[in-house]
């Protein structure tokens, strides 16, 4: 297993569509035109318009550029199995040399993807995966135990005295979410100044996700901080936060980086991303591929690392870590 690529830009000592297709489908652009006896790579993301998505895009078609595939990426347009699953079925069908993707359930993705491999694909599993990932070439992904764990020591170095912690994530079942949930709710229990209230699921609509927190703190109004497990719930997180007043008395921690989560933190509503390298994740994911087809030893498994984003060196050191909005 490679080793973790872990960027600790700074130390946790926060505070200081394109055209749509008949199946529902965003087809959100190909590149490396032409084809001849080019590779090509399909990437399906987990959800189309997703920042996080689109930077890895742009890594992908920059590392498919160098090494010569064509690659074409569609997603759906919800984080949910049912768009993703007949998206993968026609790609499956349009037989491609190698799939890169995102799958949006453990369970749900399975016999689709483990089909691709069988129909002779080769599949990547970047970001998310499957309950069995035996069939995948590589799986690459950041340390989402070890981020939900970073999560908390963002929020205890905000609120060293304790208090009631909520987490607002996806949907169970998601591989990602669901480890840095299980990652922020063990490092909680090992410090018995901070009350875990549990996680609350917003399916990845910000709107549900700002109604969670507002409905939470109406409940608890001594929270002291809200863990958001990714970009849509960090978004509704502080939609909520600033709905119920409560802007910086409130802690508010989060997976990702897109422009909006980075307003939040100059605006002093989150206090601290946790950004992953999708860039990294689309490049690595690429090579994997290059390699399986062309007969080289992949890696079973590839761990990124994430860079911590406060509003103390989101202009500076961290500047990069931000995700793209286009390539
Ligand atoms: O946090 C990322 C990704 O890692 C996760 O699997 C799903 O949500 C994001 O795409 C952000 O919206």
């Amino acid at each position: 297993m490679k080793s973790t690529k872990l960027v600790a830009v700074a130390s946790v000592a926060v505070l200081g569509a394109g055209l749509l297709s008949s199946c529902g489908a965003a087809e959100n652009g190909s590149s490396s035109s032409g084809g001849g006896d080019k590779k090509s790579i399909a990437f399906i993301q987990g959800v189309a318009g997703d920042q996080f998505y689109i930077t890895m895009q742009c890594g992908i078609q920059d590392e498919a550029k160098k090494l010569g595939a064509t690659v074409k990426v569609q997603g759906p347009e919800k984080f949910d199995p049912t768009l993703q699953k007949p998206i993968v079925d026609s790609v499956v069908a349009s037989k491609p040399d190698a799939i890169l993707v995102a799958p949006t359930d453990v369970s749900a993705m399975q016999a689709p993807l483990k089909a691709a491999a069988d129909a002779g694909i080769k599949v990547v599993l970047v970001d998310t995966t499957v309950n069995d990932p035996s069939f995948a070439v590589s799986q690459i992904a950041s340390d989402n135990e070890g981020g939900g764990k970073a999560a908390f020591d963002a929020i205890k170095s905000q609120v060293p005295n304790g208090g009631k912690v909520l987490v607002v994530s996806v949907d169970p079942g998601i591989s990602t979410t669901d480890a840095r949930v299980a990652g922020f709710k063990q490092a909680v229990a090992g410090d018995s100044k901070f009350k875990y209230l549990g996680v609350q699921y917003s399916h990845n609509e910000p709107a549900t996700a700002a109604k969670i927190v507002t409905a939470a703190l109406q409940k608890d109004p001594d929270i002291v901080g809200v863990f958001a497990t990714n970009l849509f719930s960090a978004e509704g997180s502080a939609t909520g936060i600033r709905q119920a007043g409560k802007q910086g008395q409130v802690k508010v921690v989060s997976f990702d980086a897109g422009p909006d989560q980075v307003k939040a933190l100059e605006d002093g509503t989150i206090q601290a991303l946790v950004a992953q390298q999708p860039g990294v994740i689309g490049q690595d994911g690429v090579q994997q591929a290059m390699n399986a087809l062309n007969g080289k030893s992949t890696e079973k498994q590839i761990q990124t690392g994430f860079t911590i984003i406060t509003k103390d060196n989101m202009n500076g050191d961290a500047k990069d870590a931000i995700y793209k909005s286009s390539c």
